[in-house]
């Protein structure tokens, strides 16, 4: 049906009437997006069902990703693409009077993620499809994903999403394949057959149905499967109060809790934990099972592994099934569980490591909890004997302590690999954070620096950047993103350079459109496209950006004359509900904007503008058309950052701070090649440890910064009195945690050298060149090679 355009208009016209029931001269774009859609899933259902057989048959190892969030954003050009039929449908559809490109409006988001931890689950998915390597992913089908932003007065408000609202062409319900989960009830242990036995005593059940999504690789025969669950109330629930059990039980998958911070206490959330982790495991056993028979080697054939903590009940998991169900016992059940499961750890901050409280715990999980006390309690010992007497050691590196179960601990202990996702934090997790469990598993530590789908980011986000590389160094970086080096042979080719200028240009243009249509504000398409976007957070330093910029509004104030290359500053960022000074930034940030982009003494020097509800399908719009790349995050803080390779491979200059993967980007771009400021991680962690910075200082010794911190309090922002003062305390009464003003002059100034190397275009041009052929070490692809021959042993089939 995708052989030619005559076809795929044959078969277009007859499935529509089939599927809708209508004429096609009838029919709406709604109609037509299902059609196309239905068009697509039968087209790779073959390579589905083979994909799926071959994974019944083989003996090679096999990886299953756990992930409690997926951030996919929209699917149907994607797939399109990675089928090699983009164009032909293309054409198609125009002869037939459809533009692709509003049916692609008709697609919902897949936002079942808070940020680049879901967004890089999302961007596996793809590479390990495309690289054909037998890896599937789990995770929970919420009914919501993270909520729609809109922005009312200057303050976020948060609506519930809806993506399942017109239904989800992309995946299939599989009723037959619904497991059972139990909750509460009580454990009885009983001595039979000469064996302790466990038992699971008036359990709550809860029906885990899966719905499958293709996940679809790029010209290749692979079609992987992402399995969500969805939960429901099992058939005959013997329940005293059935619709509350019912909404109870449906709570589960409802909503995706919309904090990237800790949710301590909440007791869905660790539900939502369990029944996942639960969930799969229950369904990779029963494939195994079906392969192998028994499971006492397992840890030869699979992988599993955990995103994040959040699956990290996969462990107790996996050893309740091999003792209860399985029969083996302790010794040997450890020795597979600790074999199986692979970690990555994603974040350093202390704040946002998970911990439960065992009040929470035991009742809700009684079979999961023993067992957990049992590895804490065995691990203690190992402990003991190592350094009999230490208890405070013993006390930090327990799994369960102070009435908490510290999940962090529990991933290291009961896994095999531990990785970190860029070089720096990987180091600092191995020679700080979790120094003592280095020390004790050195073996088990390694780095995996993150890596994005640059199929998703250029390719498609990207068009005619694409198109023009392809026609310059040929379609190779398409499946080999490291090809896009061979750039580096245009770096003196003027012609080349002013194409790149011009693309970005129009890039530009169609951003400025949506911006005036979103916001009212028209901005000027050769002004600098300044850009921060991602989460909003304290450690991110949304608020040095905006300082600086109120310095900048003040200096035109001051002096009606002075003169900057003109800059158009654009934030997207969401912050969690409940996080009460993120959204303070937030506000400060739109009544900046609201002063500076109405005062005619500006005029075209600056604009800033804050677009509402950032998403994937958003994101897409914004890289192609950024010139700077803001990730100025506190040194140390950012793990790694995704959206930093994002803006690289589009041709966006990185300024930002020694953290994550920019240390990264610096060493293949080379020093000349980006803009870097700040204190390092060493220098930040040595204020944290020894103390000796006092903010006070930097604010009565710098006009500069006195001056705009003092706005945020001396009614500056009129009809918002007291609204900022603990943006204001934050930097003074409590001493500046993440360093905004200590780096404010370094950071002033880079941004004062940009607009300098700005005024040279060609020099510009060259600089945007050098980082889009470097980027190619940043493809996931890249990341899920060295995960795969390094920590999950498996070979592309
Ligand atoms: C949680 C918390 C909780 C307390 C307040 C601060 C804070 C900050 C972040 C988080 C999220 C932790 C997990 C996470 O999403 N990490 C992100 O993972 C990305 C993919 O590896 C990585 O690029 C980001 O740097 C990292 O923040």
């Amino acid at each position: 049906m995708f052989s030619n355009v005559k076809k795929f208009k044959d078969t277009f016209y007859k499935r529509l009437e089939m599927l809708c029931g209508k004429s096609f001269d009838e029919s709406t774009a709604r109609d037509q997006y299902e059609t196309l859609g239905h068009m697509i899933r039968e087209f790779v259902s073959n390579d589905w069902i083979a994909t799926n057989e071959r994974y019944l048959a083989i003996t090679g190892k096999q990886v299953y990703y756990l992930s409690i969030e997926y951030l996919l954003g929209k699917l149907l050009r994607q797939n399109l693409i990675n089928l090699g039929v983009e164009a032909l449908v293309e054409e198609g559809l125009r002869e037939l009077g459809i533009d692709l490109n509003e049916l692609e409006e008709l697609e919902a988001d897949a936002g079942l993620g808070n940020g680049g931890l879901g967004r890089l689950a999302a961007c596996f998915l793809d590479s390990i499809a495309s690289l054909n390597l037998p890896g599937h992913g789990h995770g929970i089908r919420y009914k919501h994903g993270l909520f729609e932003q809109k922005i009312v007065d200057g303050y976020q408000v948060e609506l519930p999403e809806q993506w399942l609202r017109s239904g989800n062409v992309w995946e299939v319900r599989k009723a037959d394949l619904a497991v059972k989960i139990r909750f509460w009830g009580k454990v009885e242990a009983k001595m039979e057959h000469n064996r302790l036995t466990f038992h699971h005593l008036n359990a709550e059940t809860v029906t885990a149905v899966p719905y499958d999504m293709p996940v679809i690789g790029y010209e290749s025969k692979t079609v992987n499967t992402l399995r969500l669950w969805n939960a429901e109330p099992s058939q005959f629930p013997i329940h005293d109060d059935i619709l509350k059990y019912k909404r109870e039980t449906e709570m589960i998958s409802e909503l995706l809790y919309p904090d990237d911070t800790h949710d301590e206490g909440k007791i869905l959330r660790l539900k939502q934990q369990y029944f996942l982790v639960s969930a799969s495991l229950q369904s990779i056993l029963k494939a195994y099972r079906k392969q192998h028979g028994k499971l006492d080697q397992l840890h030869e054939h699979v992988c599993i592994h955990i995103n994040d903590t959040h699956p990290v009940l996969a462990i107790p998991e996996l050893m309740r099934i091999l003792m209860d169900e399985e029969g083996l016992d302790w010794e040997q059940a450890w020795n597979i569980t600790k074999n199986t499961i692979s970690y990555t750890n994603h974040t350093t901050l202390s704040e946002a490591l998970e911990k439960w409280p065992i009040r929470i715990f035991q009742p809700l999980l009684p079979r999961i909890y023993m067992i957990v006390e049992e590895i804490n309690e065995r691990f203690c010992h190992e402990l003991w004997d190592e350094t009999p007497g230490d208890w405070a050691r013993i006390a930090g590196l327990a799994i369960i302590a102070d009435g908490y179960v510290k999940m962090a601990h529990l991933a290291i202990v009961g896994s095999f690999s531990v990785n970190g996702v860029a070089k720096l934090h990987t180091e600092i997790l191995k020679q700080r954070e979790m120094k003592p469990f280095y020390q004790i598993f050195p073996e088990k530590f390694n780095n995996k620096t993150n890596g994005i789908a640059h199929r998703r980011w250029l390719l498609k986000a990207n068009p005619k950047l694409a198109t023009f590389l392809s026609e310059l160094i040929g379609p190779s970086w398409i499946r080999s993103a490291e090809d896009l080096s061979q750039l580096m042979n245009y770096q003196n080719d003027t012609s080349v350079l002013e194409q790149l200028e011009s693309i970005k240009k129009e890039n530009k243009q169609e951003l400025a459109q949506i911006i005036l249509e979103k916001t009212g504000v028209s901005v000027d398409s050769g002004a600098i496209f300044d850009v921060q976007v991602k989460r909003l957070h304290a450690y991110k330093r949304q608020l040095l950006n905006i300082l600086h910029i109120m310095h900048l509004y003040n200096r035109i104030k001051e002096d009606a004359s002075y003169s900057m290359v003109p800059r158009v500053f654009i934030f997207g960022a969401k912050a969690s509900p409940g996080y009460y000074y993120a959204k303070k930034i937030i506000k400060l940030i739109n009544s900046a904007a609201e002063i500076i982009n109405h005062d005619p003494k500006v005029g075209d020097r600056m604009k800033v503008i804050f677009l509402e509800n950032y998403r994937v399908s958003l994101a897409e719009k914004i890289f192609p058309a950024a010139d700077v790349s803001e990730q100025i995050s506190t040194a140390s803080k950012e793990a790694s950052g995704t959206g930093n390779m994002k803006f690289m491979i589009n041709g966006a200059l990185t300024l930002g701070t020694l953290d994550g993967a920019n240390i990264e980007i610096r060493e293949l771009v080379g020093d000349d090649n980006i803009f870097t400021f700040g204190l390092t991680s060493d220098e930040v962690l040595h204020y944290y440890q020894h103390g000796g910075y006092q903010s006070e200082g930097y604010y009565h010794h710098d006009y500069r910064i006195r001056q705009a911190v003092d706005q945020l309090v001396n009614g500056f922002f009129p009809g918002v009195y007291n609204e900022f003062e603990p943006i204001f305390d934050s930097l003074l009464e409590e001493n500046d945690q993440y360093f905004v003003l200590k780096d404010f002059a370094s950071y002033a100034d880079t941004q004062l050298n940009v607009g300098e190397v700005f005024k040279d275009s060609m020099r510009w041009q060259k600089m945007s060149l050098a980082n889009i052929a470097n980027a190619g070490y940043f493809s996931s692809d890249r990341t899920i090679k060295e995960y795969a021959e390094d920590i999950w042993k498996i070979n592309p089939l």
